[in-house]
């Protein structure tokens, strides 16, 4: 795969000098090589050399040796608004074989906001929905989660945000403010915490960031309200505290975070576990953090390099995806980008 994006560089013969004096100070920075035109993606995602991207406004991407789009066709259309539209894709374990890939989108119904989790499939370069799995989940401008991932126990993980209402996530009847627990069937697993529901845990926010360590066990990053971001680890039936506690504050019944941001913003979003680390994307802190899960703290990894909304680790290299043109951004000519960064 290196040698296909050191080719990619050597072949970009129409870039102007300034770009590729860009290019050669982003190499000496540690990024050797990215891929340029994106437009606001939400999730990245891997297989055998391909990368898969969702983008917000509703296209899927993917680049081998070449940015392509595809035509999304679902049952839904997507609604592209504030936060919301075609956010988290989960690639199927046997997605070489199936082409099926999992999707977060925001939808209207009855005129309101919701997300729904679906299962499409790849067929003529087409992407089509083959099943909902999941709907009305309460969506917003502002606060949809989005995030969807494979637990190492096969099952999806979704976040949800409190959709602007935050007593939302203290109900546990309302799939707002939660992390849910999916069978990729759509129905809920029997070994859920709390019977018949797909809820997993809740008390959150607006999550956007799931991640597991080698033996297993999830952690989440949160966006908090005017700063107080959290890194939670998240265990079955637990409450988060959101709208109740933040920070450091404390409650019966209610997790406080491993870390939070305190008055500062990191505004976390994608994160991956590697090595003893977890690697978080920060779209407000415009940088790529890792913190360690003993408690010794977090340190920025990469900076200046626009807001960044998720990562994969591949090869000892982190590939992320920068949202610049997300309305909340300063994008330069060729952002949206995917940057590579060499880890140490
Ligand atoms: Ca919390």
């Amino acid at each position: 795969m290196l040698s296909t994006f050191l080719m990619l560089i050597a072949c970009s013969s129409n870039e102007s000098n300034m770009n590729s004096n860009k290019q050669q100070d982003k190499k000496e920075q540690g990024e050797e090589a990215y891929v340029e035109n994106l437009n606001v993606p939400w999730e990245i995602s891997l297989s055998e050399g391909t990368f898969y991207y969702t983008e917000r406004s509703g296209k899927m991407a993917n680049f081998k040796d070449r940015l392509e789009r595809q035509v999304l066709q679902l049952s839904k259309p997507i609604h592209s608004d504030g936060e919301g539209g075609l956010l988290g894709l989960a690639l199927a374990e046997d997605f070489l074989e199936s082409q099926t890939a999992f999707l977060y989108h925001t939808y209207r119904n009855d005129g309101k906001t919701l997300n729904r989790v679906v299962k499409v499939q790849l067929k003529g370069g087409v992407w089509r929905e083959t099943g909902e799995l999941l709907a009305n989940i309460p969506g917003s401008q502002f606060h949809n989660g989005g995030r969807v991932k494979l637990g190492p126990d096969g099952m999806l993980y979704v976040t949800t945000g409190d959709a602007g209402e935050p007593e939302l996530a203290q109900d546990k009847e309302s799939l707002a403010g939660k992390i849910l627990r999916i069978n990729v069937d759509g129905s809920v697993p029997e070994d859920n915490p709390f019977s018949g529901s797909y809820v997993y845990s809740y008390g959150h926010r607006n999550p956007q960031g799931l991640a597991w360590t080698d033996e297993g066990q999830l952690f989440s990053s949160e966006h908090g309200q005017s700063a107080h971001d959290e890194i939670n680890v998240i265990k079955p039936g637990l409450n988060y505290g959101w709208p109740v506690i933040e920070g450091d504050e404390v409650a019966d019944g209610m997790e406080q975070p491993l870390y939070h941001s305190g008055n500062d913003t990191w505004a976390p979003s994608g994160m991956v576990f590697h090595h003893d680390q977890l690697y978080v994307a920060c779209l407000g802190g415009e940088e790529i953090r890792s913190f360690q899960l003993k408690g010794q703290g977090t340190i920025v990894v990469k900076e200046e390099i626009g807001r960044v909304r998720s990562l994969i680790v591949d090869d000892e290299y982190l590939f992320a995806i920068t949202n610049n043109k997300d309305g909340r951004g300063d994008p330069v000519e060729e952002d949206d980008r995917m940057i590579k960064v060499k880890l140490e």
